[in-house]
């Protein structure tokens, strides 16, 4: 009740009362002249943004990451170029297709996203608890999504949408066996891996280029929920995984994860058997061995929420020198769509906040004005390019190695559709256990129960073809023919 500090309006008049509205008599009515009472109210109806379109519930932290291994020969970017470096980042983790208020325990896979502060500006790795994705060309994201959320007439989240669209889409069959496995269901945000999952480019001081995979592998071990525990968690505390990062790092338990990486060469990408920037495959480790490069620790809970990870935006497009897109379709298009989602959610001086402003390196250019500059603005310095008034010039070697494009510019189809299925039928056969098919299969039938027929004979036939036995144990459980399946 009582401060010692002095409450003031948003403009710093002191407050009198912040209790009683300014009334004509004690039973009212209340007197425009309360402008206290007035800037109250209309904050208040201005304090939603809109959430993400997808990856609406979240959790943050920050930390550091620390290089353990010289990759110099691969990149050169600035906080990878000697070992023992530490560079500060902030860490978001989320479900993707629920709401805000959604639960945390959802089948889903989990966002992943790295904010790099270095010296060369913002690097964002954002990834996915996954190596892979759902649909291998961007064009087909917003009809995906849709399909993840709700029947536009019903509100309700629709099996028949969810099914439909993935029964068409067949290379989806490898992220959807991962996601109906109990890695769908993470037991929290501690004790899952984060991949980058598409391929990247390195390149190095001599401009030799080199590509590159990502993937975080959890300090504190792999746990899971089964299916019937997260819907139990679900229930009783939907904020489970917010609940268990934050309270770890606030006992002084600091989740780390071991950042590894695969690295091919662009003859060996010339040459591969498969496309190697293709988001539906990973690169087998007997091709490319994985190297421990790096470390992070999330040691630092927000202070504030919304200021840190509600307005956190995270984009890859934000490259340092050393490390630049590789040629993978879903890439390109999330080149595009993360700096359009923030302008559209936080305006066009999003890149002004704290979380999002590069630290130690300032933002220099001749952008200038929009809603809610708050910064110098560039002060009385020139607002044009080229000048002679002493303002910022490029720097040309902090340009990529140019490099070659070719082919015919057209709608192109994949060319190998049978290699959707390879993936998915070892991933079923060699990765998983007898116990993991067992909850997998359960876990697809009980979802895929609730579309049509249809649907579901031809979605059991995509898992037929990545493998017999996989597809015949989801058929058994659907009570399906076998003969409409093989
Ligand atoms: Fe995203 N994605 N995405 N995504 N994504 C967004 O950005 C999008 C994809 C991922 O914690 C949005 O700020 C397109 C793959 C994460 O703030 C949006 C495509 C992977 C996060 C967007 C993809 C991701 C997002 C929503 C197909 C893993 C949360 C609002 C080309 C490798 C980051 C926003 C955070 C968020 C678009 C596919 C990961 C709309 C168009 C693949 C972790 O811009």
């Amino acid at each position: 009740m009582s401060g010692e500090k002095i409450m003031k309006t948003n403009f710093g008049r002191p407050v009198d009362d912040d209790q009683n509205s300014v009334t004509a008599g004690d039973k009212g009515p209340i007197i425009m002249q309360d402008v206290h009472l007035v800037e109250k109210l209309a904050h208040f109806n201005r304090e939603r943004i809109p959430e993400r379109i997808v990856h609406a519930k979240g959790a943050g932290a920050g930390g550091y990451f620390e290089v353990t291994a010289d990759v110099t020969k691969y990149t050169k970017a600035k906080f990878l170029s000697q070992v023992g470096k530490k560079t500060e980042v902030f860490v978001r983790f989320s479900t993707v297709g629920g709401e805000k208020g959604s639960a945390d325990a959802e089948r889903d896979p989990r966002g992943f996203a790295v904010k790099f502060y270095t010296e060369d500006g913002n690097y964002d790795l954002v990834g996915n608890n996954t190596p892979v994705f759902f649909i291998r060309d961007p064009i087909k994201f917003p009809d995906f999504i849709h399909t993840q959320k709700r029947n536009p007439a019903t509100n309700l989240k629709d099996p028949n949408m969810f099914w439909d669209f993935l029964s068409l889409t067949p290379e989806s069959v490898h992220q959807v066996t991962i996601l109906f496995s109990d890695r769908g269901t993470p037991w929290g945000y501690r004790h899952m891996n984060g991949y980058g999952s598409h391929t990247y480019k390195w390149y190095n001081e001599n401009g030799e280029i080199f590509f590159v995979k990502y993937h975080f592998k959890t300090d504190q071990g792999i746990k899971n929920l089964t299916a019937q525990e997260a819907e139990l968690v679900k229930g009783t505390d939907p904020d489970h995984a917010t609940r268990d990062l934050f309270n770890a790092i606030a006992r002084g338990e600091f989740p780390s994860w071991t950042l590894q990486v695969q690295i091919m060469t662009p003859e060996q990408a010339e040459s591969y058997r498969f496309n190697p920037f293709d988001v539906t495959k990973v690169w087998p480790h007997g091709d490319f061995p994985v190297m421990k490069i790096g470390r992070m620790v999330l040691n630092r809970n927000p202070s504030n929420y919304f200021a840190e990870v509600e307005q956190a935006a995270f984009s890859p497009a934000n490259f340092v020198p050393g490390i630049a897109a590789s040629p993978d379709k879903m890439l390109q298009g999330r080149l595009f769509a993360y700096n359009d989602a923030h302008r559209y959610r936080l305006g066009a001086n999003y890149h002004l906040l704290p979380v999002n402003a590069p630290k130690g390196v300032k933002a220099d250019n001749y952008q200038r004005d929009g809603a809610m500059r708050f910064d110098a603005n560039g002060g009385g310095g020139p607002n044009y390019y080229p000048n002679t008034m002493g303002g910022p010039a490029p720097q040309p070697d902090a340009a990529e190695p140019a490099f070659e494009v070719s082919g015919k510019a057209a709608r192109q189809r994949y060319m190998h559709p049978n290699d959707d299925y390879v993936q998915a039928g070892d991933l079923y056969r060699k990765a998983m256990s007898a116990t993991d098919r067992e909850h997998l299969v359960s876990n697809i039938v009980g979802h895929l129960k609730g579309a049509k027929r249809e649907i579901q004979v031809r979605q059991t036939k995509i898992f037929y073809s990545a493998d017999e036995e996989y597809g015949r144990r989801v058929a058994e459980g659907l009570g399906l023919d076998l003969k409409e399946i093989a």
